[in-house]
């Protein structure tokens, strides 16, 4: 389930465990910067002091309601600053906050009730009661979050992140990305994926004392103006949110600009420091552990043709038939629930990702799992499919990503069709009815009268993708 004694032990011999607990981070912040603006939404801003009373009063209204240590709590919220009040108030009585995609809808949250068993629902749809109890805050070795695996074929997967882990990970995050009490982090990417959390993320941000700002849209007209406003100094976006910001080529005022959750192109790469007038940093990151960064002081060709390198120095990696496995003090060892597939018997995490070194940093060349990374959005195909396969005119479906100059790739539903053939309206509304993500409706469609198969009888995707 967790760590080998002899690992833990070494993580913490170096300090890279510090036996911290996540709920701490916001009360140091508040003993050290009281008065330092600690969050910002729209015209509602809290001081470290008002933020960590805040949370303390969620806390307590969440022990009243029975909730404790290790009860998972199901988050579905966009980036308001109920998100961050509530995720302390959680990590501060022990129990888990298990972050759905602000994306996501009832088919989505219908599988995650299923999978975590939470006792509560924050968001728009209802949740039974379940059984509660009470109690009195976590151990450092204590599950802290779960995050949803965007990188595993099938349904997605619970991702257990320790305080122990967690702090460090974004504790090294920031110290990398030279987070300090002057950083204004603009949280544009949701609060509830990995790399807006995180990475260094808003409580990367609130570690080193700097001010988060909250905003529920990454357009050009929402973000740039507060940007302004506030004097953003550093974000994350995704790779067509970049292009997107480039064609408004305005000049920010940001330090850093952090790109990563799908491969960004070099040419779009080349033309931030002009155009936008910022520093670059890819990352190339997973919500099951490992973080690669390419750094700020890298040459140009580095941080424009790469997607950087490992976090720690106790990050363990290796390429096996050009896929990429590690092992480490902030990876996971396995998924809530087990999952043995995609662990080596070593205890590496088989990423999915086919990568090559170039002296010393990683490339992301490809993908051996059937996940489509439309622009960031990770599609898991087989739970498309799945439920594809329940509309009347579809007998069989595969969906496949083809390429799109803008998301990198899209997506495409294969059909082979019950009589008439379905069009993509019909698919979509079908899909919509279910309350699916619309990230993950399909962007085309295709009818065959059948499928290309491997020398084994399973869709040949491959083939199809010709
Ligand atoms: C190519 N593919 C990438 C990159 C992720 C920071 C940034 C991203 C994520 C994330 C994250 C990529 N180039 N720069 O958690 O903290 C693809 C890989 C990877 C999968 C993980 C973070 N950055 N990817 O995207 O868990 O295929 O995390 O295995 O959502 O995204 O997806 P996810």
């Amino acid at each position: 389930m967790t760590w080998p004694e002899e690992f833990a032990q070494r993580y913490r011999d170096l300090g890279l465990w510090r036996a911290r607990t996540l709920g701490s981070i916001l009360r140091d912040s508040a003993e050290k910067w009281p008065e330092h603006t600690a969050l910002v939404d729209g015209d509602r801003r809290w001081t470290y002091r008002e933020l960590d009373t805040w949370t303390d009063r969620v806390a307590g209204g969440l022990r009243g309601q029975g909730i404790g240590r290790g009860d998972r709590v199901l988050v579905h919220l966009p980036n308001i600053a109920e998100i961050v009040a509530l995720s302390f108030a959680l990590f501060r009585v022990g129990a888990v906050p298990v972050y759905a995609l602000p994306q996501h809808r009832d088919t989505e949250i219908a599988h995650l009730r299923q999978a975590a068993s939470p006792v509560a629902y924050f968001g728009s749809a209802d949740l039974p009661e379940a059984d509660r109890v009470v109690g009195d805050g976590p151990d450092p070795a204590d599950v802290a979050l779960m995050l949803l695996s965007g990188g595993t074929t099938g349904l997605p997967k619970l991702i257990p992140r320790t305080h122990n882990d967690y702090e460090y990970n974004l504790r090294a995050s920031a110290e990398l990305c030279g987070f300090d009490e002057n950083t204004r982090y603009l949280a544009a990417l949701p609060v509830a994926h990995n790399f807006a959390l995180g990475c260094p993320g808003v409580l990367g941000t609130f570690w080193a004392g700097g001010t988060v700002v909250l905003c529920t849209s990454a357009d050009p007209e929402t973000a740039f103006p507060l940007i302004h406003r506030e004097k953003v100094n550093a974000t994350a976006l995704v790779p067509p949110l970049v292009l997107v910001w480039l064609d408004q080529a305005e000049h920010l005022g940001l330090r850093l600009l952090q790109v990563g959750g799908s491969r960004l192109k070099e040419e779009a790469a080349r033309r931030i420091r002009p155009e936008l007038g910022c520093e670059l940093q890819q990352v190339y990151g997973m919500a099951e552990g490992l973080l690669n960064y390419t750094h700020l002081d890298d040459p140009d060709d580095v941080v424009f043709t790469t997607q950087g390198r490992p976090l720690s120095p106790l990050d363990e990696i290796r390429v096996v038939d050009g896929e990429l496995q590690t092992r480490g003090p902030y990876t996971i060892r396995t998924y809530f629930g087990g999952d043995f597939d995609s662990f080596t018997e070593d205890g590496f995490y088989r990423t999915g990702d086919l990568v090559r070194l170039e002296s010393g940093n990683l490339v992301v060349e490809g993908r051996k799992k059937d996940v489509i990374n439309r622009g960031g959005d990770k599609i898991p195909v087989e739970e498309v499919e799945n439920l594809l396969l329940g509309h009347p005119k579809v007998h069989d479906v595969a969906i496949i990503g083809v390429p799109d100059e803008f998301l990198g790739e899209r997506s495409c539903a294969c059909v082979i069709a019950r009589g008439e053939p379905p069009t993509r309206r019909d698919l979509v509304t079908y899909l919509t009815g279910l309350g699916v993500a619309a990230f993950k409706l399909p962007d085309q469609v295709r009818v065959l009268e059948s499928f290309p198969r491997t020398a084994v009888g399973k869709v040949d995707r491959k083939a199809l993708a010709l």
